[in-house]
């Protein structure tokens, strides 16, 4: 299974309560109060994990408690603290608050962003909170409630025997969507059966799965690409587009938001035209639904590889596309018997610098 967008629900520990206790000791027949504090509830913390590449065990376990604080206890004693509750996220995870059942008491004022709003569903609302996109990057979703105070606070010159404590502070809580927006320097686009998957084995050590029938690829997989000189650039392959899917056709625009942050696009397009395909069409058709999806991704740098130049009518096919496309970056390609893959590669390590400032989700 590979979940990259959930819904969970989320609760902060709620702080210990005070306590009401007094000294009681030999020979000190009246001591004084000494109820010590609750102790803090525990916070959730998200954390992008380089080891987490998708969102699965929040699926496992949509509601995310951390303990609550202890209650005070006598000897002035406060309650210990409730542990935090760490949730490990891959980077690239973007947070939204999202409406639930019940009201949620996270304040949504924390939201760093501007009063942008997502539709979810129907009718729903979520509004971004956090794009959380370093390893070892933290972000403290739900804060947990202060503890109450005991009542060794309420002495006074007036009454030296308080009864009065304060309760513990609820913790934060609230419904959120998590969305997976895959980090990678290049994505594959491309229709079915293009070939997106062929060439990730061929050019990385990735090992998605091919095959002769449409939609093989269901979920985006990242291969790493090695360049000479110790650099390298990752690669995400997503399950393949067809016309219409701005309409939900197919697998839709689902997975398009993985390549949202990719630096640069790789056309991959059948130039044999196989069943019946028009190459030219094609990539035209491509471009039209990037732009539909996001128009931010119609600017964004790009390159075309036309596979499949083993077959026949390649050749006459690629010419067609290059006269359509003339200022274009062609490369030509068959993932098939491997030709072309240096200057695929080549095209790569020009294209995908080193300096590793990740596309934001505009958050
Ligand atoms: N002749 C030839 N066949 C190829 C070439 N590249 C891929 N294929 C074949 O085309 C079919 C589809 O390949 P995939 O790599 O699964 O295609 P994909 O674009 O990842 O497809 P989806 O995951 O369904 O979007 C397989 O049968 C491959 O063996 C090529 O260069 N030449
Ligand atoms: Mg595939």
């Amino acid at each position: 299974m590979f979940v990259d967008r959930i819904k969970v629900f989320v609760q902060a520990g709620k702080g210990g309560r005070g306590c009401v206790s007094f000294r009681r000791e030999k020979f000190v027949p009246k001591g004084g109060p000494d109820g010590g504090d609750g102790g803090r509830g525990g916070d959730v913390i998200l954390l992008a994990d380089r080891h987490v590449d998708n969102l699965t065990n929040l699926f496992y376990e949509p509601i995310i408690r951390a303990k609550n604080g202890e209650h005070g206890k006598g000897k002035k004693m406060t309650g210990s603290a409730g542990a935090d509750k760490v949730v490990k996220v891959p980077a690239g995870t973007v947070v939204y608050a999202a409406e639930g059942p019940e009201r949620s008491t996270f304040n949504v004022q924390r939201s760093t962003s501007s009063a942008e709003q997502l539709a979810i569903g129907n009718r729903q609302l979520a509004i971004p909170i956090v794009d959380i996109i370093r390893d070892g990057q933290e972000f403290v979703l739900c804060r947990g409630g202060a503890g109450g105070k005991g009542n060794v606070h309420f002495k006074s010159s007036r009454n030296r025997a308080p009864r009065q404590y304060t309760e513990g502070e609820e913790g934060e809580e609230g419904y959120f969507l998590l969305e997976l927006r895959t980090i990678a320097d290049a994505g594959l686009v491309g229709y079915p059966n293009a070939g997106k998957s062929t060439l990730l084995r061929k050019i990385s050590a990735a090992r998605p799965k091919v095959a002769a029938y449409p939609f093989t690829t269901l979920h985006p997989i990242v291969g790493v690409i090695e360049f000479p000189g110790y650099r390298r650039a990752t690669i995400a392959d997503i399950p393949g587009l067809i016309e219409g899917a701005h309409r939900g056709l197919g697998l839709g625009h689902e997975f398009l938001r993985h390549i949202t942050r990719c630096r640069i696009l790789v056309f991959v397009i059948d130039v044999a035209g196989s069943e019946g395909r028009n190459p030219v069409e094609d990539l035209q058709n491509l471009r039209r639904e990037i732009g539909l999806y996001d128009p931010a991704l119609s600017s964004r740098p790009w390159l075309v590889v036309a596979n499949k130049m083993d077959l026949p009518d390649a050749k006459k096919n690629l010419e067609a596309v290059q006269e359509r496309f003339p200022r274009t970056k062609i490369i030509p390609t068959s993932a098939a018997n491997g030709e072309g893959m240096d200057a695929l590669k080549e095209a790569l390590a020009a294209r995908t610098t080193n300096d590793k400032d990740i596309v934001s989700a505009g958050i």
